[in-house]
């Protein structure tokens, strides 16, 4: 521990000091109140050891100005030594900001023990520094997990409706346009009767990653929306930008060439439906998902494999 002594009485400061040292702790010494509050700046102790009268700003200003000094969360104790031995002394010592007030003459036994406690009290509260910090990484975890899907490791659509919510305040405040993309895998329900559903499992988090490479672009976020359903939101597209990205997602799931015998394309195709618009008040963006959905039943009933507005 570093300790800071401001004593202005030479031989009480050298006393003191002595002290510190045959506690095998560091003294850092200071004789004007100025001085002390200078060498808090620069040496930030662990602890403060404050006279009261000294001739240049005395102790409980001291105490204020180290208070003031200290960041929001930061503490360092200050013990007072004083011969002021009134009750509003050590009232006025505390207000200041003291967390001890010791009349002088100090017996080294006790001010040793004083020290030891705020020591004690120090410990306690680096441990509790330390839990804070652990439980606010778990909290951010806790966070990222709760807006992920277990199966893909995409989003969910929890956190996807949050997103959604958010751009489209952020499109109403700026006037952008917004699209909703919608997928649904065509004919999964045979995929899974066809290989079971461990293997539909493998296959869903297969297109997950490939449509998530697709929407990687800042700012758009893809979810899973429902068992084979998957949403994509892109800020600031246009329709004819939104379908240019649907068609690249239709593109890429085709691409994967993922066997599926009973569908009439003999591999996992997509359906896509796309929707945009620019954000009013008083519109509700479900009304876009609902119109994206629209979209995606006209694909189903075109043929599938195909994008729609
Ligand atoms: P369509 O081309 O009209 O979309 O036909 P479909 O069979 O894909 O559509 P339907 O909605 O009838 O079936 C969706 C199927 O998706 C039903 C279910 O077996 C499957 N499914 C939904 N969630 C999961 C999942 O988490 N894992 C697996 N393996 N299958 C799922
Ligand atoms: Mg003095
Ligand atoms: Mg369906
Ligand atoms: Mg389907
Ligand atoms: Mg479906």
């Amino acid at each position: 521990m570093k300790i800071l002594v401001i004593e202005d009485s030479r031989s009480s400061l050298k006393l003191l000091c002595d002290h510190i040292r045959k506690m095998y702790f560091q003294p850092i010494p200071a004789e004007t109140g100025h001085q002390g509050v200078d060498l808090f700046l620069k040496e930030r102790p662990d602890l403060v050891l404050l006279d009261v009268v000294m001739p240049d700003i005395d102790g409980f200003e001291v105490a204020r100005q180290i208070r003031q000094i200290e960041t929001p969360g930061e503490w360092t104790p200050i013990i007072f030594l004083s011969s002021l031995n009134k009750d509003q002394d050590i009232e006025r010592g505390i207000a200041a900001g003291g967390d001890d007030y010791l009349l002088k003459p100090v017996s080294e036994v006790v001010l040793g023990a004083k020290i030891r406690a705020m020591q004690r009290i120090l410990q306690m509260r680096q441990s509790l520094v330390v839990l804070t910090r652990k439980l606010d990484n778990a909290n951010q975890e806790l966070k990222r997990l709760t807006s992920l899907d277990g199966l893909t490791g995409i989003a969910n659509r929890r956190h996807f409706d949050a997103v959604l919510l958010r751009e489209w305040r952020r499109a109403m405040r700026i006037g952008e346009e917004l699209s909703i993309i919608m997928a649904d895998i065509d004919f999964f329900k045979l995929y899974n009767d066809t290989y079971g559903h461990q293997n539909g499992d493998e296959c869903l988090r297969q297109i997950a990653q490939a449509l998530s490479h697709t929407t990687d672009r800042g700012g758009d976020l893809l979810a899973r929306y429902g068992g084979e359903e998957f949403i994509a939101v892109l800020p600031g597209t246009s329709l004819s930008g939104a379908s240019f990205v649907a068609e690249q997602m239709r593109k890429t799931v085709s691409d994967l060439r993922i066997p599926h015998p009973g569908a009439p394309f003999g591999h996992i195709t997509t359906s896509f439906g796309v929707a945009s618009a620019v954000a009013m008040p008083e519109t509700d963006p479900q009304d876009l998902v609902g119109a994206a959905d629209l979209a995606l039943y006209k694909a189903k009933h075109l043929g599938r494999n195909q994008v729609c507005q």
